[in-house]
């Protein structure tokens, strides 16, 4: 049986230079999809910019450019070149402006007009340009819709509508059947909160006159799509153009952030309700990064950290890494400089790093650079080793990303107190004990293969380096399970750069 899995960020909008938000989620969706390829599941990738819009349009007129010209530079210049710094393993980059992306979502139009879930009214509501969507007095907070700079605006407009509400009592349903559908589990409440009361019909259209950037309305050449219909249905036409489909769409795992719950969790099960496709498999929903201060990030506020300049500073896998384990889905993270340089210290350089390069100078010492052949183990820190994957695979696909990691970095504590409690080192003086010290380094060298191959999604480029400083190659999750995979005779390179060097102190300290 062949393991299916699609993974899917949101399409940023393509009005200003990423933020850490942003990163954070492109890395988050980048350990699901890299984990994955390495547990053996056929993977795909998306993510992109979402282009259309009223706060498109604006940003683009305040820059005095073309909507096309302003997007065109932001998403291809900004997003997709940071992402690709990053080491974001995407397979396919969408942008809503693309003619691939136009199309399906005129087809999905006209299929759900055609089947009468649109209907023409005229409507009056509060709207936030912010977050692109009418919303009700109940979600303002002191008049203002949260995170929004600015108060919403009384609109009365004649448009099209999408009859959501219809299918309600469906949604609900599927929900209550199933608890994984939204993750974790705080989000799902939220949502089922939202679907006791009436969610209301969803206008799907703008007046041309007032929003002409967005893709025309198929039958009403005076109309163009709403920006969140438009926007979702990415996840779909990227693998329609493509011919991917089948076999991905089934497994879809949307990551987004809790911004964006009701379009993700609210329209958009409904609008592939409607248009007669079936459901994506999951929703994985992730709090916010905050300013170290518990505070909100923003450039006003003076508080933000640039991603760019934290990845020329630290490197694609601290970054990463740092990221990933610093935080939970489930609630706001606080994250800023000293957290990346802590981490970086502790995990990385002290525990792993460190393990590396006192197994290679042993190694070298004692063993001319080869790595021995061992006795057939059955030692509890061999067992532990290939008993890790079991153990870190259902958090990962529970999206306790953080606790995955801290069970391998546990393993690589576990290896190097098997060191100081072995003491390879004073082994080697004694001749007789020649077999022991040889078994005890390759132990070690296994233990840090399986470590690697069970980080390699959250450190991309610095696992690689650590197999290839023992000349080793690449393993899947399941080698992992297997003892004594790391070829006996393998030379190892003489020299290795150091893989993680230890940052002298935390910015803060130096002032
Ligand atoms: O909402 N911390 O785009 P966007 C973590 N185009 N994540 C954050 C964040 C923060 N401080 N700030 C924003 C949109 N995000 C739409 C999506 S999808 C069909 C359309 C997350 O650029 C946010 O929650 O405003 C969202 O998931 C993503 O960044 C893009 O936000």
């Amino acid at each position: 049986m062949s393991k299916v899995f699609y993974v899917t960020t949101a399409i940023d909008y393509a009005n200003a230079a990423p933020h850490i938000g942003h990163v954070y989620e492109k890395i988050l969706a980048d350990f699901l999809a890299r984990w994955h390829r390495l547990d053996g599941y056929q993977t795909y990738f998306l993510t992109g910019t979402d282009e259309h819009g009223e706060k498109i349009a604006r940003a683009a007129a305040k820059a005095g450019k073309s909507p096309k010209e302003f997007v065109d530079e932001l998403a291809e210049g900004s997003f997709r070149a940071l992402y690709n710094r990053l080491g974001i393993s995407y397979d396919d980059f969408i942008r809503t402006t693309q003619e691939r992306h136009k199309r399906y979502v005129q087809e999905i139009l006209q299929k759900v007009y055609e089947a009468g879930d649109i209907y023409y009214a005229e409507y009056e509501g509060l709207y936030s340009v912010g977050s692109e969507r009418f919303v009700t007095e109940k979600e303002l907070v002191d008049g203002i819709f949260p995170g929004d700079s600015e108060p919403p605006v009384l609109r009365r407009e004649a448009n099209y509508f999408f009859r959501m509400e219809k299918y309600r009592p469906w949604l609900l349903e599927h929900l209550q059947n199933n608890p994984d559908f939204i993750q974790p589990t705080g989000y799902r409440n939220e949502v089922l909160e939202m679907l006791k009361e009436p969610i209301g019909d969803l206008s799907i259209s703008r007046p041309k006159e007032r929003v002409p950037w967005g893709i025309p309305i198929p039958w009403d050449e005076n109309h163009v799509t709403y920006v969140w219909f438009d926007a979702l249905l990415n996840y779909v036409s990227a693998l329609v153009a493509e011919g991917r489909f089948e076999p991905f769409w089934k497994h879809a795992w949307h990551v987004i952030g809790k911004d964006i719950l009701k379009p993700h969790a609210v329209f958009w099960p409904t609008m592939l309700k409607a248009a007669g496709l079936p459901l994506y498999e999951k929703l994985v929903v992730h709090g916010h990064i905050l300013a170290l201060d518990g505070r909100k990030m923003g450039k006003s506020l003076g508080n933000a950290i640039d991603p760019a300049e934290m990845l020329e500073k630290y490197g694609v896998d601290a970054l990463h890494y740092a990221l990933l384990r610093d935080t939970t889905l489930a609630a706001d993270s606080p994250f800023g400089e000293p957290v990346i340089v802590s981490r970086l210290n502790s995990d990385l350089a002290n525990d792993l790093g460190n393990l590396l390069s006192r197994v290679r100078t042993m190694l070298l010492k004692y063993c001319g650079g080869v790595l021995p052949q061992p006795s057939p183990a059955d030692s509890p820190i061999a067992r532990e080793g290939v008993s890790l994957a079991a153990r870190v695979r259902p958090l990962v696909r529970e999206l306790r990303f953080n606790l995955a990691l801290e069970e391998v970095l546990q393993y690589v504590r576990n290896l190097n107190k098997y060191v100081n409690d072995q003491k390879p080192w004073e082994l080697a003086r004694d001749e007789a004990k020649r077999k022991t010290l040889e078994d005890v380094l390759y132990t070690v060298v296994e233990g840090l293969r399986i470590a690697s191959v069970l980080l390699e999604a959250a450190i991309p480029n610095k696992a690689k380096e650590l197999r290839r400083a023992l000349g080793l190659g690449d393993y899947s999750v399941a080698d992992t399970e297997t003892w004594g995979l790391s070829p006996a005779g393998t030379r190892i390179p003489e020299d290795a750069p150091i893989l993680f060097p230890k940052l002298e102190a935390s910015p803060n300290d130096a002032g």
